[in-house]
């Protein structure tokens, strides 16, 4: 198939984009490096050594011989992403290229402005570009479990059978997201519904849990394919996070009590996933919702799993459980469907004591890399204003 990447310099859509890649598939990217720039705004940087795209791109190329095309713009500007739609006549766009930090949109105004904007814009502008230029194409957009919130009820994937004063509809299922992040991919995913019904788009919004994990088979060819693994306050992710801070014996930063439940999924099933998303598309005017993740966890729970695997190889961690920066429930109740992408054949890589080993190993072998100042949280759900300790910038490579 054709398939054009949003977001491809990124976490998931570097991993996808080889991958799918591997598989045949004629890939194209598009890409602005924002996300660089975010982190040389925060201070941060990926613990492991990220290379700039066209060095990427010619490694992928002469460790395989596959070509893969890149698009630098932003797709917030219509006219280039038209442009690209326009040049690949993509059978599938993965849509990856969205500021995906909840905490990043908790900063202040700015921040959160800035995110609904370049997430809600970017989507509305992917959607006319369809319909204009490429009314066949299958969209499979990334949207988050985060979309629901923690309701004391099962969660559906993407719509429930509701029954109210004796008449019967399937609904779509009642969001309570938990940060303007979060917010801004429930409108889009109003917004491509709406697309859906009204021009008979196909898509498919997955609705992923919390990823972890660096290496796939295709980024671990060569070190200048390596993956991003972020572990700073603001895009590091829980897991990751647990292992970075295991690798230099800084206490496991749980947020409150840390009964806080998620769906997790490791980064070779996020893109296993895309693959089977792409290979089956939803029908001419469908919104077809897929809850990507494969475990479920307590946040503690993760803690006490890192704790243990570190103590195996001589690493004793504490746990802390510092005051909760986020308005969130510590304890709640929590079960999400997933088995939509099971049927289609999924067959997760499950969290195991080997898998943390191996995320433990990396974490330890750029060790020299781990700037512990950005361990600790310092945006805060409650305030409008954080003011964050800036950390000296680092340069952005693109
Ligand atoms: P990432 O920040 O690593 O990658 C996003 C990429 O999109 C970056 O390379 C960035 O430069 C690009 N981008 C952002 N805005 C853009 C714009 N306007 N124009 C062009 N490019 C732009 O994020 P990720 O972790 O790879 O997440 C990818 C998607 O998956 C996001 O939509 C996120 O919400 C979703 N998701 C991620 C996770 C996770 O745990 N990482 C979990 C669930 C869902
Ligand atoms: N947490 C801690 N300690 C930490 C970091 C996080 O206890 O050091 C807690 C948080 O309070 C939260 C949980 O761990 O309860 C998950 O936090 P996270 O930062 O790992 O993930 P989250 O903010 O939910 O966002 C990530 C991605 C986002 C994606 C989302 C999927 O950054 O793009 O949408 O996971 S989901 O959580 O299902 O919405």
């Amino acid at each position: 198939m054709r398939i054009l990447v949003l977001g491809g310099d990124g976490y998931c859509g570097w991993a996808t984009a080889l991958y799918l890649s591997k598989k045949g598939h004629a890939v194209s990217i598009a890409d602005n490096y924002v996300r660089r720039q975010w982190d040389h705004e925060l201070g941060a940087q990926t613990l492991t050594p990220i290379r700039p795209m066209a060095q990427r791109l010619a490694a992928w190329r002469d460790l395989t011989g596959e070509e893969i095309s890149m698009h630098v713009g932003d797709i917030t500007d219509h006219e280039f992403l038209s442009g690209v739609i326009q040049e690949e006549r993509p059978e599938a766009v993965v849509h990856f290229a969205e500021q995906r930090s909840a905490p990043y949109s908790m900063i202040d105004r700015k921040h959160a402005v800035s995110t609904q904007v370049n997430n809600v814009v970017g989507t509305l502008n992917l959607l006319f570009a369809l319909k204009e230029f490429a009314p066949d194409c299958h969209l499979v957009k990334l949207g988050t479990m985060g979309e629901y919130g923690t309701p004391n009820i099962d969660i559906e994937e993407g719509y429930i059978n509701i029954e109210h004063n004796g008449r019967r509809d399937l609904l779509p299922f009642p969001k309570q997201p938990g940060s303007f992040y979060h917010l801004s991919k429930v409108h889009d995913s109003h917004n491509i519904a709406f697309a859906c019904r009204i021009w008979g788009i196909r898509a498919t919004d997955l609705h992923q849990g919390v990823v972890y994990g660096t290496l796939t088979e295709e980024t671990a060819l060569s070190e200048a394919l390596i993956n991003r693994f972020d572990y700073d306050e603001v895009f590091g992710t829980v897991l990751n996070r647990f292992c970075v801070q295991a690798a230099v014996k800084h206490p496991l930063t749980v947020y409150g009590k840390g009964g806080q439940t998620r769906g997790y999924i490791d980064i070779r099933d996020t893109v296993r996933c895309i693959e089977l998303a792409c290979l089956s598309p939803a029908g001419r005017g469908e919104c077809r919702v897929f809850n990507q993740f494969t475990e479920q966890f307590t946040v503690l729970q993760l803690a006490h799993m890192v704790h243990d695997v570190a103590r195996k190889v001589g690493l004793n961690v504490a746990i802390d459980h510092l005051p909760d920066p986020r308005v969130e429930l510590e304890e709640h109740y929590y079960n999400a469907k997933h088995s939509k992408l099971a049927d289609l054949g999924l067959q997760p890589h499950l969290l195991s004591d080997s898998l943390l080993d191996s995320l433990l190993n990396i974490s330890v072998q750029y060790s020299d890399r781990i700037d512990a100042g950005l361990f600790m949280p310092q945006v805060n759900w409650r305030s409008h204003r954080n003011e964050r300790k800036q950390a000296a910038p680092v340069a952005a490579a693109v």
